[in-house]
């Protein structure tokens, strides 16, 4: 039995779901927290998830940022005439009290209202979805952009700092604990290829040049909650990762996972290429809702943040396959392998293109309106 299910009944019996909780379901396609549909007997349903411990060291600390940013989200949303329930997460709190419950083995749940009527895509299935997901994450940007950065709590330290990713990749190669590196050596070439490009980013926050902001940190698609009737966006969702970073990082892990047609571990590389015309797509719906708040500086920089966080992701995902698959959750041996492989490939059709990227971020320039 994993983990999650043997505390599970725990977890139900610690929050109060109005009526008995009738099943409770494994959910998703979330790669790092167990997560679980709750249906009650009246067929009210809840999110109920466990925290991955090993993604995240201090999960209390991690939930008051949940409730923190949900809470003024809520307000915000409610201010503009929106249905926050509907279109942010809100957290119910334990019997107890707090924002989560630990169990005897010290897992940490908490629990989520479903938001009903919403559909989640694993992949760009149309333009117009991918669009519709720019806003969303473009909107949450622009609703944030007054919440004092600085109070966030750094759930992952050093989760987008690609120098330190890279140096992770060196040293798992360097162990090789399984004996994997050997049938990677391409991929591990092409990461280490580009490790001047991986200070990029991080020099322009040094020097000043890129702001500090609230982002998401984990801006795919999947983490978007669709309208079923409208079909447009409705709710960002996975806020485990909200913290103090980079606008060009939540832009950018938006354009790696979903400017192409394929899925993220798609083994058959001939069908994983990256779409410009979907880079652009995403770009004018992202910037039409958060432009204003957006410095020049960044939108300049948009382009390197897609190119980065495919790269980082790439080599997050190889460091995870040689050194045993301890982070990334898999249903397949090989996996992160092949995850690793379609960033790779990612990045290389960016770079194919790279003229095209600037020119397509330059048109939102504010003196090119
Ligand atoms: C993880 O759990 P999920 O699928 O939302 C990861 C992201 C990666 C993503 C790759 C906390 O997110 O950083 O980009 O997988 N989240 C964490 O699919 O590491
Ligand atoms: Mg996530």
């Amino acid at each position: 039995m994993a983990q999650a299910e043997q505390t599970l009944n725990e977890a139900l019996a610690a929050f109060d779901f109005g009526r008995p909780a009738k099943e409770a379901v494994r959910f998703g396609e979330g790669h790092i927290n167990d997560t679980f549909l709750v249906t009650t007997q009246e067929d009210r349903r809840f999110i109920l998830q466990r925290v991955s411990p090993v993604a995240f060291h201090e999960p209390k600390r991690l939930m008051d940022n949940v409730v923190n940013v949900t809470e003024y989200l809520s307000q915000e949303i409610a201010r503009q005439g929106g249905d926050p329930r509907r279109e942010t997460l809100t957290v119910v709190r334990p019997r107890r009290g707090g924002t989560c419950f630990t169990d005897s083995a010290g897992g940490v749940w908490r629990l989520f209202l479903y938001v009903e009527g919403t559909v989640c895509y694993q992949s760009a299935e149309t333009p117009e979805l991918f669009a519709a997901s720019g806003r969303a994450f473009g909107r949450f940007q622009r609703l944030l952009r007054d919440y004092p950065a600085e109070t966030l709590y750094e759930t992952i330290p050093r989760f987008h700092d690609t120098v330190n990713r890279l140096q992770n990749l060196k040293n798992a190669v360097a162990a090789d604990p399984l004996g994997r590196a050997g049938d990677c050596r391409e991929d591990i070439e092409f990461m280490l290829a580009r490790e001047r490009d991986c200070s990029v980013a991080l020099d322009a926050l040094r020097s000043g040049e890129l702001p500090l902001r609230v982002t998401h940190n984990d801006t795919k698609l999947n983490n978007v909650l669709m309208d079923e009737e409208t079909g447009e966006a409705l709710c960002v969702i996975d806020l485990d990762t909200v913290m103090p970073g980079l606008v060009i990082n939540d832009f950018g892990d938006s354009i790696r996972f979903g400017a192409n047609h394929n899925a993220e571990d798609e083994p058959d590389l001939s069908k994983v290429n990256f779409d410009p015309a979907l880079f652009e797509t995403y770009t004018a719906a992202f910037l039409g809702e958060a432009g204003g708040a957006l410095t020049e500086a960044e939108i300049r920089y948009l382009p390197w943040g897609a190119k980065l966080m495919t790269l980082e992701c790439g080599m997050r995902f190889l460091t995870d396959h040689i050194e045993g698959d301890h982070y990334f959750h898999i249903s397949r041996p090989g996996q992160n392998l092949d995850r690793a492989r379609t960033q790779r490939k990612l990045v290389a059709d960016m770079e194919h293109c790279w003229d095209k990227l600037n020119a397509i971020a330059a048109r939102y320039l504010p003196n090119q309106a």
